[in-house]
């Protein structure tokens, strides 16, 4: 690469993530600070981008080889910086992967963490950044021989460069790994609505409620309710996905307004509380939503959580479910309790 198209990829990567982040809101001011976007950072002892493959062409790798950190830890790092944990799609993904990581400083080896888990459901590894299949679209995946094996019954996220090369293992998600990232796109994770028709969830027996989301131009999120079942956290995550939608979040009071009358035309006779979205697992006390990356309150400064919450009970609370005590008032809760829980339909990443 010239230094001249150097520069000019590394302008490029700094706009687009820059106007990821200064996306107006409705009324058409930046209300809320952005996220710090810092691609270029003297921290990052290696930052090697290389242009990702066909469909996602405008997508880059980042190895993180200075820092060991847990699956949630990595997450959350990425999306603090305006990045996101990585996904590998294709063998030219892996191709891509691979020249990156042979930039990275050779004495320091893997594995990393890449993005895919299986918690919510043993076996179906999804990647947490998409909330799509591992191999969605292409088929494709690089487990090492004999992987994933769930040794021990603990093994739910990915790391790649397992033993060698770019080969993928299920690993113990609080394992201290290095990362690799990736740049944002808007092509992976918004859903279409198909011309303003809502999708049609596939699931039996679940009672659905839609309600236009209020806020957003256009109206761009409904709310589902599924009240029928009680799961833990990743669970709900993996339930909603699974059906084309994802697990609620609510980043307003019109959102929250929406969300009360969703759950009141719900069967009255079931309660909550349900889970939604938030979790802070990666750093405690800085809640994201698990669906976006973006912290609770993100251009709104919008939250609700019940007074004396989060309290972080017994040191072991990290997802957030709405209707404790009360109302849809919000309490951080452990992730594995099991709860009713709230989808919502979206057509934007922004949302
Ligand atoms: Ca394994
Ligand atoms: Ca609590």
């Amino acid at each position: 690469m010239s230094p001249k198209l150097a520069l000019a990829t590394v302008i490029l990567a700094i706009s687009l993530a820059t106007s990821y982040s200064a996306v107006p809101i409705q009324n058409g001011t930046l209300a809320v600070t952005p996220l710090p976007v810092r691609a270029i950072t003297p921290f990052f002892r290696v930052n090697t981008p290389f242009f990702r493959a066909a469909q996602f062409s405008n997508q880059r790798y980042f190895v993180f080889n200075n820092r060991q950190v847990t699956f949630f830890e990595a997450w959350h790092q990425c999306a603090s910086i305006g990045l996101r944990l990585a996904s590998v799609n294709s063998a030219a993904d892996d191709a891509a992967l691979k020249l990156a990581l042979r930039a990275a400083d050779s004495n320091e080896v893997g594995p990393w963490w890449i993005a895919g888990t299986d918690l919510g459901k043993t076996g179906y590894f999804m990647w947490i950044t998409t909330m799509k299949p591992v191999g969605y679209r292409t088929g494709y995946s690089n487990f090492a021989p004999g992987q994933p094996d769930n040794a021990n019954g603990v093994e739910h996220c990915i790391e790649a460069g397992w033993r060698s090369g770019t080969t993928w293992n299920d690993r113990n998600c609080d394992a201290k790994r290095r990362y690799v990232s990736i740049s944002l796109t808007t092509s992976h994770s918004a859903i279409p609505l198909h011309n303003g028709t809502s999708p049609t969830p596939k699931q039996p027996g679940l009672a659905t409620t839609l309600y236009l989301r209020a806020g957003f131009h256009p109206p761009a999120q409904r709310y589902y309710v599924f009240n029928s079942r009680e799961v833990d956290f990743f669970q709900a995550w993996h339930l909603c996905a699974s059906i084309g939608l994802r697990l609620a979040s609510v980043n307003t009071a019109e959102d929250d307004a929406a969300l009360k009358l969703a759950l009141r035309a719900a069967d009255s006779n079931q309660i909550g509380p349900w889970w939604i979205a938030g979790t802070d697992l990666g750093k405690h006390g800085h809640f994201l939503w698990i669906t976006t990356a973006k912290p609770l309150g993100y251009r709104t400064g919008y939250t609700n959580f019940a007074p004396g919450q989060p309290d972080n009970a017994a040191g072991r609370e990290h997802c957030v479910e709405a209707g404790w005590p009360s109302g849809t008032l919000w309490n951080d809760r452990s992730c594995d309790v099991r709860r009713r829980y709230v989808c919502e339909a979206v057509t934007s990443e922004f949302c």
